[in-house]
């Protein structure tokens, strides 16, 4: 895939380009299924599948009470992206400027101009451009006069019927929730955080005989607090783990982490990024009478994370 940072990167239109454009935070089934139909509609046309998206997410830069952490970083997302097999990723850095070009002359010069759109491919309920007056009123009203052709994708459902339906907002919520089971649903993966290993309190090694990795994270949605089985990947090798997140009650610092405590794996990795893919919510953190008690309950943990992970 071609990732090209920047409108002013595209060095000319492509050829017969089909568009899909999104914030596309998690590339999500939805999403994936999106790029299925602008790939199909390329191979039809013999033209190029380009997927367009917005960095930072736009309601960072507009929304003054912030926005909720993302389910994807940039890193994966684009990753994710190209997995699904687009040929062109294009990244708009966006900004006030950027939010403020009307709908039709995003259309016009940018869609159509400079990349050279000949098809786009939305979901039912696409809005964009200035005040969102893009809607797909006016892209069906522009696209005789253009010369696009408009592609509307249904929204695919959850498997079972009468399920919420699938976006990024649902799978916040999910996450948050620690339904890990119904979060890997629409994402079609496990959910995953990313992060450089931090020096920790180094208490878990020495008190505990449990070491683990303390991720720090960025903007990216943590679950819910509690102990959770993971797998973790680390220099391309992929390890059982099992992952605590909130505060470590029996202790009375009050300090929120995220670590993750590797099965069979003695290195320090202080600097390294690693991933954690979360498979499964064990159980609330509890505040325990003692050290001992602590370190019994931790032992099971890793016993269940053991038997029920597969790698
Ligand atoms: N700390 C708690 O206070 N209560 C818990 O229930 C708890 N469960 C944990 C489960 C696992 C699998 C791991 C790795 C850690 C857990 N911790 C818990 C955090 C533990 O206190 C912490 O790792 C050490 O104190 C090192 O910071
Ligand atoms: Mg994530």
């Amino acid at each position: 895939m071609e990732l090209v940072e920047g409108i002013e990167n595209i060095e000319k239109p492509y050829s017969n380009a089909v568009v899909t454009i999104g914030n596309f935070d998690g590339v999500h089934i939805g999403h994936q299924a999106l790029f299925h139909e602008v790939i199909e509609k390329a191979e039809e046309i013999d033209g190029t599948s380009i997927a367009m998206t917005f960095e930072p997410h736009p309601l960072r830069v507009l929304a003054n009470n912030g926005m909720p952490p993302l389910i994807t970083l940039y890193e994966q997302k684009t990753e994710l992206i190209a997995k699904s097999g687009m040929d062109v990723l294009i990244s708009v850095p966006f900004n006030k400027e950027f939010a403020a070009i009307s709908a039709s002359d995003f259309v016009e010069e940018i869609l159509i101009n400079r990349i050279g759109m000949k098809a786009v491919v939305v979901g039912g309920d696409y809005t964009f451009g200035r005040n969102r007056e893009g809607n797909l009123d006016f892209l069906r009203k522009r696209s005789g006069d253009l010369g696009f052709e408009l592609i509307v994708a249904d929204w695919i459902q959850p498997p079972n019927n009468g399920a919420p339906r699938i976006s990024s907002t649902r799978i916040r919520e999910l996450v948050e929730d620690g339904n890990m089971a119904d979060a890997r649903k629409m994402l079609g993966r496990d959910y995953q955080i990313r992060g450089e290993v931090i020096q920790g309190r180094d208490r878990g090694g020495k008190l505990l005989q449990c070491p683990t990795a303390n991720i720090l994270l960025q903007d990216e949605l943590a679950p819910k607090t509690g102990v959770y089985s993971v797998t973790v990947d680390h220099d391309g090798r992929k390890y059982k783990g099992v992952a605590n997140i909130g505060y470590s009650p029996t202790f009375d610092d009050h300090l929120y982490t995220v670590e993750v405590h590797i099965l069979d794996f003695d290195r320090r990795i202080y600097g390294d990024r690693i991933r954690v893919n979360f498979v499964e919510r064990i159980r609330d953190e509890k505040k325990f009478s003692g050290l001992p008690e602590l370190s019994e309950q931790i032992r099971k943990d890793i016993e269940y994370a053991r038997q029920t992970i597969s790698l």
